[in-house]
């Protein structure tokens, strides 16, 4: 997740001006002054929420959740006064600073103090029992998310599987009514704020309408399709001969706890069984981590060590002292990794419970992302920090992540020898589809469910199974076992208690291949772009930092176009990237019924 204080989230509610001077205050003015109490406010919001996400106990519990009801309240009524000046003659960076004040925050503040209050608390205990969650089997062995996500990234016994699938979903029911009340709470914010519905609100992030960013999301949508149908249909085909036909039948989707993940989001963990060419260039870079000790300091160097290169700062020394990379063993924490902007650009930190693994090691270099575009934008206002839209900041660390060839990973003495050949690069191509590209639909779906629960087309009483209809539609999958409406499948994915917007991946996975197109070009590189790597690139870096130095100072499309030179998102990269996959693919499946 990715935490952003901006004014949105950080209005401090001790604004003692009287009317009269308010009604006398330029639009620059009332801006600078917003800022400057946000500012001051965000210091209390922002450090309570620090301590309560790195330490879960019912009193940081009341301590989080008053805090943001403060700021909540001032939010409120910046909100109200910034509504004034709407259509005020101003300078233009004045008008695009309340432009982005009046955009829908995740959760916009109600004006109903009692509102405020639920909004706060809801939002405050829905994270924190996610973060708690502990599942206990019938033997009375207790274990916590990432432990059942280590069985499911491993196990190949079917009724194991289930059960870790299952024990997990039994966290999440007990936050299904306070959901419906955090959606009432936020909806009203919306609503307040000028909004339709919450949906509405968080369509309106985009320099469009929020008509046409869901087209613009369908368009992307459809652009890569046809792809991830193709994808779906050879993984069916080996779980079909891993499970059997009773099991994984060819014609119906495929149970969702078969595919390596928690949430089957992403289906890399299958790789053994998916390798196209066995044993041709292997890329076990989490045996080479265990191996060399690698801890999570050590990850975490190496990680920044990839952004230094090309010429971006060293991180601050307060970084590591400040951060949480290891699961503390004595008390409950939100593991769910995050970068966080404290101390005005100061104090960025990360949070996250590092293991030793190469799935670790890449939501590093994302998280670190997050922390490379706080420290290039710090010097911007206080309104303008933030990314060009919410994917731009979403697709920083994966950018790199992109750059982490085989000639990167021997340099760095994580894979032995580099090996070219076409087999070397399906397998290669193979494993990081089934990062990428298996994501696109679960990357859509998730506020697909939300946009229909917000506008009230899912009902509360219907939450699951509008759930599984989306699941099913987007992704061809289904619940292995029989779903009713005393779960919350939904809820079992962080950012639903963690009111995370979800789009924003669903376009960085897009738009991440037209960052490593364009910064891949800066650098010189001619060969095919599953080859290049930007290590140790200085063009590509400045190209790169200059963007990311913009934040939301202006419409996206212009940090697209300062970057690409394109002006729009589009998903040819991607699929141009992925060529020599898909035309296997496509061989793969010619005598097979693909579909759902
Ligand atoms: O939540 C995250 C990051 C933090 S912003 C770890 N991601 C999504 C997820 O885990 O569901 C990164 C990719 C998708
Ligand atoms: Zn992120």
């Amino acid at each position: 997740m990715l935490k952003k204080f901006t004014i949105g989230v950080a209005l401090a509610s001790v604004i003692t001006t009287s009317a009269y001077a308010e009604k006398k205050e330029t639009a620059k003015e009332f801006v600078e002054r917003i800022q400057q109490e946000s500012l001051e406010l965000s210091k209390e919001t922002a450090a309570a929420a620090w301590v309560r996400a790195t330490y879960i106990t019912p009193d940081t519990a009341i301590l989080a959740s008053k805090a943001r009801e403060r700021s909540l309240a001032f939010q409120a009524k910046a909100f109200e006064q910034a509504k004034r000046y709407k259509d005020a003659k101003t300078d233009p960076v004045t008008a695009r600073a309340i432009e982005l004040m009046l955009r829908g925050s995740s959760a916009p503040a109600p004006n109903n103090p009692a509102l405020q209050a639920q909004l706060a608390q809801t939002l405050t205990d829905m994270a924190g029992q996610y973060g708690a969650g502990t599942y206990c089997d019938d033997s009375g062995n207790c274990r916590q998310l990432q432990e059942l996500e280590a069985v499911l990234a491993k196990s190949r016994d079917y009724d194991e599987l289930l059960d870790v699938w299952k024990g997990w979903r039994t966290v999440s029911p007990a936050y299904r009514s306070t959901y419906q009340q955090f959606v009432a709470a936020a909806n009203q914010g919306a609503k307040d704020s000028g909004f339709k519905d919450l949906a509405d609100a968080w369509k309106s992030n985009y320099d469009m309408s929020p008509e046409a960013f869901t087209k613009e999301a369908d368009r992307l949508w459809n652009q890569v399709k046809p792809f991830y149908n193709e994808l779906q249909c050879h993984v069916r085909a080996k779980l079909n001969e891993e499970y059997g036909d009773e099991r994984v039948p060819l014609d119906q989707p495929i149970p969702a706890h078969l595919l390596g993940n928690m949430w089957s989001q992403t289906w890399d963990n299958l790789y053994p069984l998916l390798e196209p060419h066995k044993g041709v260039a292997s890329l076990d870079v989490t045996a080479a981590l265990k191996e060399q000790g690698y801890d999570e300091l050590k990850m975490t160097q190496t990680a920044e060590a990839f952004f230094t290169s090309l010429g971006l700062p060293s991180l601050p020394d307060s970084f590591y002292k400040n951060s949480m990379i290891k699961k503390p063993a004595d008390r409950d924490v939100v593991c769910h990794a995050s970068a966080w902007d404290l101390g005005n650009g100061s104090d960025p930190r990360i949070k996250q419970c590092v293991e030793i693994t190469e799935n670790q090691f890449g939501t590093l270099h994302h998280e670190l992302g997050h922390i490379y575009y706080y420290l290039m934008y710090k010097d911007q206002p206080r309104v303008f920090k933030g990314g060009a839209h919410d994917g731009f900041h979403e697709a920083i660390g994966d950018t790199i992540q992109l750059s982490m060839t085989q000639s990167y990973l021997k340099e760095k003495g994580l894979i032995k020898e580099i090996i070219k050949s076409p087999e070397a690069t399906l397998n290669q191509q193979m494993k990081l589809a089934l990062e990428k590209i298996a994501f696109l639909p679960f990357g859509k779906m998730i506020d697909e469910w939300r946009w229909k629960v917000f506008s009230g087309e899912i009902a509360p009483e219907d939450y699951n199974k509008g759930w599984w209809e989306l699941r099913t539609q987007y992704q061809g999958i289904r619940a292995p076992v029989e779903r009713s409406e005393k779960d919350f499948d939904a809820g079992a994915k962080y950012h639903i208690p963690g009111n995370t917007p979800y789009t924003r991946y669903f376009l960085s996975f897009i738009m991440q291949f037209q960052f490593h197109k364009a910064l891949c070009e800066t650098a010189g590189f001619t060969g095919p772009l599953h080859e290049c790597s930007i290590y140790n690139n200085k063009a590509a870096g400045k190209a790169l930092g200059d963007m990311l130095a913009m934040g939301q100072s202006k419409p996206w499309p212009d940090a697209m176009q300062a970057l690409t030179g394109q002006r729009e998102m589009d998903a040819s990269a991607i699929i141009d990237y992925f060529a020599p996959l898909n035309s296997w693919l496509k061989e793969q499946n010619k005598d097979r019924q693909c579909g759902w």
